[in-house]
Order: C-alpha cells, then sequence, then structure tokens
C-alpha cells in the first residue's frame, strides 16, 4: 500500500505542470485517484464510492469545487440535500455548538464522536478540521487511525501549536509551528493512514500571522514535499490580494482550498481564473442556526407564547426533522423485526432446528 501511495503522490507532484502527459500516465496506472485528477471528471460527484476518493476527486479534478460547513448530523445531512459534495467539519463550528471556544478545548475523542454521528448520516465525505492534530506527530497519527474507522474523507492540520487559537482573534500575535516539525506530522500522518486515497491537507497560517508570501511559499513548499495532498491558504484581509499572490506563485503544483470568511464579496469566478482548487464555506450553518435560535427563543421569552413563532415560517416543521431524522426507516423496521406474522414467516423459511455441528 506504501508502494502504490508513493507512487501516487509522485505521479501528482512530477506530472501536474504537465496535464497531457498526467493523463497518459495515468491511463497506464493502476491508481484510480491519479486518473480521476488527469482526466479532471465534470458533473455531479458519484456518491457511492469510498468517501475518501470522493475527496480525492473533488480536490484533484480540474473544476472548482465548493465544501460547506456542518457541525452535528443534522446540518451534515442538510449540506448533503443541498447539492454539497463535501462538508467541512469546521473547528469553530465543533466547538461552539458544545458551548466551548475554539482553543482546544473539546478533546479530540469528543470531536472524532460528533464527526462520527455527522459520517453515519452522510454519503459524501467530511473533511475534519483537524487544527494542529491535538498534539504532535503521535497525537495527529492517532487521530487519523480514529478518523479512517469513522469513515472520514480527510483531515486538515495548521502550522500553529497546540492549544490553537481560531484565526480570526489577534491572528499576529499567535506563533507558527517549527516547519520541521509539522512536516514531521504531515508524515506520519501519511505513514499512518490505511487508504491511499484519504487526503491530508496542509493549511498555510503565514498570512494570517502577518508574514508575506515568501514565508508562505516556503512552507507551502515543505508541506508539499512532505507528502500533503493539498494546500489550504488561508487569509483574513478584506479581498483576495494574498490569494491571488500565492496562486500565481503557486501554480498548480497541488490542489489549494481557500476559505474566503474575510472576503465574502469576492465572485468566486475569481477563484477560478487564479485555479483555486476548492472553496470552503466555513461556518455560515453555524452562525446561521445561531441567529435564528436567538430570534425565536428570544421571541418565546419575550411574548410568553408560541404565537408569533410558529406562524412567523421561521421554524420548520415536525414532520421535515423526523424526515431527516429517517422516522419512516424505523416504521418500516419495526413491521420487519415486531411484527408476529413476520418474524414467523421468516423462521418458517430458515427451516427447523439444525443439531449443533459437533454435539
Ligand atoms: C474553522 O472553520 O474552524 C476554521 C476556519 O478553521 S476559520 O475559522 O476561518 O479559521
Ligand atoms: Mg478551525
Amino acid at each position: 500500500m506504501r508502494n502504490a501511495l508513493t507512487k501516487r503522490v509522485s505521479l501528482v507532484r512530477r506530472y501536474r505542470p504537465n496535464m497531457k502527459r498526467a493523463l497518459s500516465l495515468a491511463q497506464r496506472s493502476s491508481v484510480s485517484s491519479t486518473r480521476a485528477f488527469a482526466t479532471a471528471s465534470t458533473g455531479s460527484a458519484d456518491h457511492t464510492k469510498k468517501k475518501t476518493t470522493q475527496l480525492r476527486e473533488l480536490f484533484y479534478k480540474k473544476e472548482l469545487d465548493f465544501l460547506m460547513e456542518a457541525h452535528n448530523g443534522l446540518s451534515a445531512k442538510i449540506v448533503q440535500e443541498a447539492g454539497f459534495n463535501a462538508i467541512w467539519a469546521s473547528g469553530l463550528s465543533l466547538s461552539a455548538q458544545l458551548g466551548v471556544r475554539d482553543n482546544n478545548e473539546a478533546s479530540w475523542t469528543q470531536i472524532v464522536e460528533v464527526v462520527d454521528f455527522m459520517s453515519e448520516c452522510t454519503d459524501i465525505p467530511i473533511l475534519l478540521d483537524g487544527d494542529t492534530g491535538f498534539g504532535n506527530f503521535n497525537n495527529a497519527r492517532r487521530l487519523i487511525g480514529k478518523l479512517e474507522r469513522s469513515d472520514i474523507g480527510g483531515v486538515c492540520f495548521e502550522d500553529k501549536l497546540f492549544p490553537k487559537t481560531n484565526s480570526f482573534i489577534d491572528g499576529e500575535s499567535q506563533p507558527l509551528a517549527d516547519i520541521d516539525e509539522f512536516c514531521g506530522k504531515i508524515m506520519a500522518s501519511k505513514d499512518v493512514q490505511q487508504d491511499p486515497d484519504f487526503m491530508v491537507v496542509a493549511r498555510l497560517e503565514a498570512f494570517i500571522t502577518g508574514y508575506g508570501l515568501d514565508e508562505a511559499y516556503k512552507r507551502a513548499d515543505a508541506y508539499h514535499r512532505a507528502g500533503a495532498d493539498a494546500i489550504l491558504c488561508h487569509s483574513k484581509k478584506k479581498d483576495d490580494s494574498d490569494i491571488k499572490e500565492f496562486m500565481e506563485a503557486w501554480g498548480d503544483r497541488c490542489p489549494v482550498v481557500i476559505v474566503p470568511t474575510k472576503y465574502p464579496d469576492v465572485h468566486c469566478d475569481t477563484f477560478r481564473d487564479y485555479g483555486v482548487g476548492a472553496v470552503i464555506w466555513a461556518n455560515h450553518n453555524m452562525r446561521a442556526s445561531v441567529a435564528a435560535m436567538q430570534k425565536v427563543t428570544g421571541d418565546i421569552y419575550e411574548n410568553q407564547t408560541l404565537k408569533n413563532v410558529e406562524y412567523s415560517g421561521d421554524l420548520q416543521t415536525v414532520a421535515e426533522v423526523f424526515r431527516l431524522q429517517r422516522t419512516g426507516e424505523l416504521k418500516e423496521a419495526e413491521g420487519k423485526y415486531e411484527d408476529p406474522t413476520n418474524i414467523a414467516n421468516r423462521m418458517a423459511k430458515a427451516g427447523p432446528p439444525r443439531p449443533m455441528a459437533n454435539a
């Protein structure tokens, strides 16, 4: 498996600048993810594929695609039903919905527990915001093992220190990780993953902490050479100048993903022109739900009645919640497994009792 992985990574790295050559090499290769990258598939993704493969193909195809934030099973399902091909399990949103800060106050096992619920009720891949990996290389690789068991498509690690702080809180005062230490974390993650398509994304915090392109590029280059499958280039500027500069320098060495929370007015065609691979809408379901809950809760508290909110159009129906929970499936299963006639019929088909093999 390691050989296949090494082969794919080196093919992608070596031939990324030459699409024609990459295509012919990939056609000769049996490595599906390389082929997906080279053929640049179009149209909506195939959600029956492995989630890791879906995520890899999303990143490596030519067309810009989008990851939408979710922070629990319900929001994950809503993201899938809206038509998105992938989910961003945001650290900010996961911590916020638990009522704690985005400072690794939730333990990594508590985070895994939430994303496991998210994964179980969806068919599209999840990219987990893995913060700084919850410690050193060893904590990061322990996390990868658990994520693979929960069928998560990939993880993103940022080059800061544990415990992390959200990038939009005093970004300049946040120390960056040592480059070698972070490269070791990426290497350990790539070495431990069992599924060669599992994605490890390296997130650049250089622009956030006030460095310029030189530092960002030097780090991206190192992380990519250490084995990162993609780079997340983060910026907190109100315009897209950091992203433009980085994309011009980086070209198409490997896919780049961005988080335009602070530059919402830039049209995604601009990102397409730059060659950005994917955009993460990072926290908008969590913020939407906060605004909605504050409005409804405030109204009920103020007016001591459900009358306003019930007829306001702001509430979803209970029936719709039941549908999202797949209540119908349980009804069917009850018929199958609790109805005495059904059980008797199946028992009859199973035949008479058999003696124990060694009796
Ligand atoms: C998150 O969504 O948790 C992120 C993106 O890391 S940001 O909050 O913009 O740093
Ligand atoms: Mg985060």
